[in-house]
């Protein structure tokens, strides 16, 4: 190999890549998750294909790309990324339409139960009182977004198939819509099962949220633990200064 060759081509795999970077940008690929094949490639882009494989590897490592074992190469989409105001009583359906999301949900667990002594507990029910129990893996434009994993007792939701794409619609239907709730947040790591879920990296954080909801009447009506991607969610909370303390006051 000449040195000129050797110095060539390291220039000719980044023009490759910036090339397929711009493309992928520019929605040539939008239709699709996965990356034509080699073949194609290296013919649309005039390469061999040794330059092509090193150009998509230093993509794979830039994150714009990525392998799945036996499945072939992927283009990463850009992640819905989703400002979720923490004072506002709603449910994952009404958030992501009110967002331009399609949101959609993976039933993972459906079912009439006996509480938990800790289910119980939360809800203020008996423990020989039914449950029903929903878990479901929430999607936003066919993206995993959620794990939640609801509680409610039966006496709200009589049958589980009364829940459609959204609790929160079957409960507004029978009059128990939720009009309070208390939330609590914590940062926790995905077990290896749910990372897999969210499709995410083993061991990547989460984050786990509980919510306790009421009726009007301060019955409990809903008991949820959630693991929200940590890459996709920001929570917000606005503060206000107390009358009190403010200056200048009358
Ligand atoms: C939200 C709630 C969850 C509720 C769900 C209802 C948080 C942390 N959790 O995801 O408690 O059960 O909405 O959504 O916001 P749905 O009406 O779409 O089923």
């Amino acid at each position: 190999m000449t040195s000129e060759a050797s110095l060539a081509r390291p220039r000719l795999y980044a023009r490759v890549g910036e090339t397929l970077r711009r493309e992928i940008a520019g929605g040539r690929f939008a239709d699709t998750e996965i990356l034509p094949g080699e073949r194609e490639l290296s013919a649309l882009l005039e390469v061999s294909r040794t330059t092509l494989r090193r150009a998509i590897s230093d993509l794979v490592v830039e994150g714009v790309l990525y392998h799945r074992h036996g499945a072939g190469t992927f283009i990463r989409r850009a992640l819905p990324r989703v400002d979720q105001p923490l004072s506002r009583l709603t449910g994952f359906t009404q958030d992501m339409r009110l967002r331009g999301f399609l949101a959609s949900s993976r039933v993972l667990e459906r079912g009439v139960f006996l509480p938990t002594p800790e289910e119980a507990m939360m809800l203020g029910v008996g423990l020989n009182e039914a449950i029903i129990r929903l878990s479901r893996l929430r999607l936003a434009s066919d993206v995993p977004m959620a794990i939640e994993h609801a509680v409610i007792p039966q006496r709200y939701i009589p049958d589980p198939a009364m829940v459609g794409a959204s609790l929160y619609d079957a409960l507004e239907a029978r009059n128990f819509r939720p009009v309070r709730a208390l939330q609590r947040l914590r940062a926790m790591v995905l077990s290896e099962a749910d990372a897999a879920l969210l499709d995410v990296q083993p061991g990547s954080p989460t984050l786990y949220i509980q919510r306790i909801a009421y009726l009007l009447d301060g019955r409990c009506v809903e008991f949820t633990r959630s693991y929200y991607r940590a890459d996709t969610y920001d929570f917000i909370s606005e503060m206000t200064l107390s009358p009190s303390m403010r200056k200048g006051k009358s």
